[in-house]
């Protein structure tokens, strides 16, 4: 099992640079690079990372996408002086030649193929690629956007021809729509390409028709272009995570690719003069942290954009931390998508209903684009300002004294979500003697706990009925609880033979101890014992039997119907539980296995894998002792092993997508991140 992060850096690509004034160019310089990597010594990740050296890329490798045309004129532009690389450069829209250039644009390419090497060849689980000049917007024969060569449509091809795969994605989440890339694979269904990207209704740059969410690809690689289209500045956290939740991942699933490639632009982020958008570093974390349960975690980001150097920074240590495994921080913000982010999502889903089996059943209408207010006014209204600490949408406008604001915004935020020292044991286990075998050596497992200590937690409890055994293994269970909350370890798992009674007794012990949230998830059919009164418990039931309960906010049920032709759980994890999960935000997660559960091993490590994006990845497994040979799977995900392949893709039950429907549209008040669409929210009520 490939394991371990590539850094992928050459300091040599910070010598192209600008050398006449142009005010469309001068946001893309070399400090982009350098202040990357001084944020990345500064968290202690350079160290942590497998260094790989960038090389040149090769005629041949840039001719996988350029015109040997084109690469002529840039080779020419080497022995060029200033009059004349500005003559070549205004043959271009936005962009600007040095006599380093073709040099930095070779390794540009060069450090993105020898990431892909590292990849593919097992060397590291995933890694990121530092480097300049970006290459989304190049086109066969035109530099463009500050774009020399292609480098991710390269390593796409690159990756396609040397380890023959048949199934790539790539996702850019710069703000700038990545035409050249789009183009490239227009017409082709092995690479399915996800952009999204500020628009306007079509009056920013590059202000083609061809950006809109009607461009699905062409001929066969139709339904294997997905653009979102964004409308407005402004947007932020929620509107980036339902874009993820409702658009791209559900898709990227059913696509399965065998290689994820990240075209990473952070101008995408808040602060950024070009994107003028609100993401804080955090949710390129997440954003990551979905993509690295694809292809076997097989994973490639590559910088793009990205123009505010604090912020660009701190995201680029984000994204690697997370590729590196640490446990992200809570996304900040309001978890409420805004109207034009809905219509935008809304879109791209009718817009692709007819290529993908997950949106069969999903009734998605297209809308026009209706929206007049600004995402920061629609804000405002629902966020109560705070005056000791800006909030994002105080700080994320772009001019000098916001690029300030936002510096000082970092420093402080950054300061309240780093995740304070990370355990060196990353999982604690309660298991029988008989069991520990089954355990990695590096998961811990404590001594249980005195009965006495927890006298007053388990004393509403009737655990004097208990046999000796049951007792010792609450108790056991307990201690590692502990650990998670004490943050000595970050997740634990915990074989019970009562599991419903030891949710519970874990839940009031997590109340005792002054966890405010608690999302709780039955997998299974199961008794809840669990106290919901207080709605510090979020419980979300996934069972085969249809309950007599009646849904609240805090207590939902959804009778999954289990079908052996499908394979899948997709509707149900991205259309319901986590949004629901991240609209909830908890402190703590515990994940209840029963017996009959009726997802399979697959879909519930997949479960679980993803939820470690909430709570700062703090999960307490509980498994049915009649279900240990879920055991191995779950442990295998919480010490950071990958997602197996699902195998053949079918779509989910149509009666299972009614259902996830209804529960949809009955909670999308109380929990925001479940609206995928511009109807049913407050503004037409
Ligand atoms: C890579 C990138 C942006 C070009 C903007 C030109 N290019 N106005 O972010
Ligand atoms: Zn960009």
């Amino acid at each position: 099992m490939a394991a371990g992060t590539a850094l992928v850096y050459d300091g040599e690509m910070s010598s192209h640079k600008l050398l006449w004034e142009d005010p469309v160019c001068d946001i893309e310089v070399p400090e982009r690079l350098s202040s990357c990597y001084d944020r990345l010594q500064h968290y202690n990740l350079v160290e942590r990372c497998i260094s790989v050296s960038a090389r040149e890329g090769t005629d041949s490798e840039i001719m996988l996408i350029h015109s040997m045309d084109y690469l002529e004129t840039v080779k020419g532009t080497e022995k060029m002086e200033e009059e004349e690389l500005q003559k070549v450069s205004a043959g271009y829209d936005a962009v600007y030649f040095h006599p380093t250039t073709y040099r930095c644009a070779k390794l540009a390419v060069g450090a993105t193929l020898q990431l892909v090497d590292a990849v593919m060849s097992g060397k590291t689980r995933n890694g990121m690629a530092l480097v300049r000049p970006p290459g989304h917007h190049s086109q066969r024969n035109a530099a463009n956007g500050f774009c020399i060569f292609n480098n991710v449509a390269i390593a796409a091809k690159y990756a396609q021809r040397k380890y023959n795969l048949q199934r790539i994605l790539i996702v850019d989440w710069d703000v700038h729509h990545g035409q050249g890339i789009q183009y490239t694979f227009d017409d082709d269904p092995s690479i399915l390409y996800f952009s999204w990207h500020r628009f306007e209704h079509q009056k920013f740059w590059p202000s083609l028709r061809e950006s809109n969410y009607d461009a699905v690809g062409q001929g066969k690689g139709r339904g294997f272009t997905i653009n979102i289209p964004w409308n407005q500045v402004g947007l932020g956290n929620s509107d980036y995570l339902a874009a993820f939740l409702h658009v791209l991942l559900p898709m990227a699933f059913e696509f399965d690719p065998e290689l994820v490639l990240i075209s990473a632009g952070y101008d995408s982020g808040i602060g950024d003069p070009e994107g003028q958008m609100n993401a804080t570093p955090e949710c390129f974390s997440h954003l990551t942290h979905f993509l690295m349960n694809l292809a076997k975690g097989k994973l490639c980001a590559v910088l793009e954009g990205g123009y505010h150097l604090r912020s660009l920074s701190e995201s680029v240590c984000m994204t690697l931390k997370t590729l590196l495994g640490d446990p992200l921080p809570p996304l900040s913000g309001e978890m409420m998508p805004c109207l034009s982010a809905r219509e935008s999502i809304q879109n791209v889903r009718a817009a692709h209903k007819p290529y993908w089996k997950c949106l069969t059943y999903e009734d998605v209408t297209p809308l026009q684009d209706l929206s007049t207010r600004s995402c920061q006014a629609e804000e405002a209204e629902s966020t109560q300002s705070n005056a000791e600490l800006l909030t994002p949408q105080e700080v994320g406008k772009g001019n000098i004294s916001e690029v300030i604001k936002t510096d000082r915004f970092l420093e402080m935020h950054m300061k309240s979500i780093i995740v304070s020292l990370k355990p060196p044991i990353k999982t604690a286990a309660a298991v029988d003697e008989s069991d520990t075998h089954l355990l990695p050596p590096a998961v811990h497992i404590p001594k249980g706990l005195d009965v006495k200590e927890f006298k007053t937690t388990i004393s509403a409890f009737d655990v004097k009925l208990m046999k000796e055994e049951a007792l010792s293994s609450l108790l056991n269970m307990l201690a590692v609880l502990n650990k998670i909350i004490k943050k000595e370890v970050i997740n634990g798992l915990a074989v019970s033979s009562t599991p419903s009674l030891s949710s519970a007794i874990a839940a009031a012990h997590c109340r005792k101890l002054k966890v405010q949230k608690i999302l709780c998830v039955f997998v299974g059919d199961m008794d809840m014992k669990i106290e919901l009164e207080d709605g510090k418990v979020l419980l979300i039931n996934i069972c085969a039997k249809q309950s007599e309960q009646v849904n609240t906010k805090h207590n939902i049920s959804l009778n999954w119907k289990e079908d052996p032709e499908t394979n899948n759980f997709f509707s149900a994890t991205f259309g319901f539980i986590l949004p629901v999960a991240y609209s909830y935000q908890p402190n703590l997660t515990i994940v209840i296995v029963g017996p009959n559960q009726n997802l399979g091993k697959n879909r519930i490590s997949l479960l679980i894998s993803l939820l470690q994006g909430l709570a700062q990845s703090q999960i307490l497994a509980l498994i049915q002792d009649t279900e240990e040979k879920i055991m191995q799977d779950i442990t295998n995900i919480l010490t950071g092993g990958f997602i197996p392949n699902f195998g053949t893709y079918a779509p989910d039950l149509k009666e299972n997508v009614q259902m996830i429907k209804e529960l949809r549209e009955q909670f999308q008040q109380e929990w925001k991140l479940l609206q995928c669409s511009a109807k049913n929210s407050k503004d037409e009520n």
